[in-house]
């Protein structure tokens, strides 16, 4: 199961900067049957140290981390939406995409043009955000011309898809992204034919995003909080991302230490990593990791929360959903803490779940099929 994540925004603002920094971290591209092979596409591992000391315990002689797909998207300009600046391409491609991290520049620099000419993060994202809305508007539209055949012939599934559009059309027309708008449950579930719910889950702004200000080195912090409560706090991350490219030339370890002699601690508090970017949309996508571990490797899978324990062995195996039996499970730091599998079993910490059981973040799981 692959989730991919779309880096969006104006020319120029460091989305490139930014995809080549993450794919520093990149991966073994073999161990991930999902991916698109395509230079504009990264596979980066999603960091987790649990990994670490779960293979220390196992002794196993690799770790594999669960990784996500960045895709690089090139520059939106303003009326994209009408096909300007080969806008009807990028936003395709932004349709494919599970999330969006849209950047704006905060950045000064006299080298660097600026398409409206004027630093101001706020202005940009406005401008992105009303592309993202006409081109939805623009295909809440077609849908509705499509469906009105249907609504004059009185067919009861046209009449509902209409009453939905509608919704929709209604916010976008108040440059309102659809994800403002609340459907019912009920309201949803009308099989595939469906036109109108085949149509809402194509919107580009009922995917989830975060906005990701590209920061210069001595950003003032009154700016940055005047954003934060513009955009929302859990909505917005700063990261200087030049800096954070030339760090993840680095180790780990050295990159830290570098970036603590960059950064002043008053702003350390307010600039995140790429560590936290990744982190954060593993979070907006509903994710959640278990995790399985032997001599031969100790390795991280990626479920949507809320998956029974069948649902979750299909992220290894589609027999391990199709012939599920049952699964032994065990919270990784009780395992460790057990000291051996058999020290878990006798606290009676490992324990025999069936096919309803929910997966829990950092659950161990051998499944038995
Ligand atoms: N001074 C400074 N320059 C930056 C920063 N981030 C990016 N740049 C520079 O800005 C220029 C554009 O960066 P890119 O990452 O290519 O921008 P982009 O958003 O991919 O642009 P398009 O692909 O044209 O849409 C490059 O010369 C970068 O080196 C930054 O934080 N500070
Ligand atoms: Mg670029």
């Amino acid at each position: 199961m692959g989730f991919s994540v779309g880096i969006v925004g104006l020319p120029n603002v460091g989305k490139s900067t930014l995809f080549k920094a993450l794919t520093k971290k990149t991966v073994d591209i073999s161990n991930y049957p999902f991916c698109t092979i395509d230079p504009n596409v990264g596979v980066v591992k999603v960091p987790d140290e649990r990994l670490e000391k779960l293979a220390g315990f196992s002794r196993s002689k690799k770790i594999i981390p669960t990784a996500i797909e960045f895709v690089d998207i090139a520059g939106l300009v303003k009326n994209a939406h009408r096909g300007e600046g080969l806008g009807n391409k990028f936003l395709s491609n932004i349709r494919e995409v599970d999330m969006i991290i849209q950047i704006a520049r905060g950045f000064e620099s006299a080298k660097i043009t600026h398409v409206d000419n004027k630093v101001d993060p706020l202005s940009d994202i406005e401008t992105i955000n009303l592309e993202l809305i006409l081109t939805d508007l623009n295909m809440v539209n077609n849908a509705l011309e499509k469906n009105s055949r249907g609504v004059k012939a009185n067919d009861k599934l046209a009449i509902k898809s209409e009453e939905m559009l509608l919704k929709y059309k209604k916010a976008l027309e108040n440059e309102q992204p659809a994800s403002s708008v609340k459907i019912d449950e009920s309201e949803k579930e009308k099989g595939p034919d469906f036109l109108g719910e085949s149509i809402i889950k194509q919107l580009l702004t009922n995917k989830p995003m975060f906005y990701v200000i590209n920061v210069g080195e001595n950003q003032k912090e009154l700016v940055l909080k005047q954003l934060e409560s513009e955009l929302g706090k859990n909505k917005i991350l700063f990261i200087p991302i030049k800096t954070e490219a030339e760090l993840s030339e680095l180790s780990d370890e050295e990159a830290e230490i570098l970036r603590n002699d960059l950064i002043s601690s008053s702003q350390k508090q307010q600039i995140a990593t790429l560590d936290d970017l990744i982190k954060n949309c593993y979070r907006l996508l509903n994710l959640i990791t278990f995790l399985t571990t032997g001599e031969d490797e100790t390795r991280a899978w990626t479920i949507k929360k809320n998956s029974t324990a069948p649902q979750s062995g299909r992220a290894i195996h589609s027999d391990f959903e199709e012939k599920f039996i049952r699964a032994n499970i065990i919270n990784w730091q009780d395992l460790i803490n057990s000291g051996s599998w058999q020290g878990a079993a006798e606290k009676g910490l490992l324990r025999i779940e069936g096919k309803s059981y929910i997966v829990k973040d950092g659950d161990v799981i051998e499944f038995r099929i």
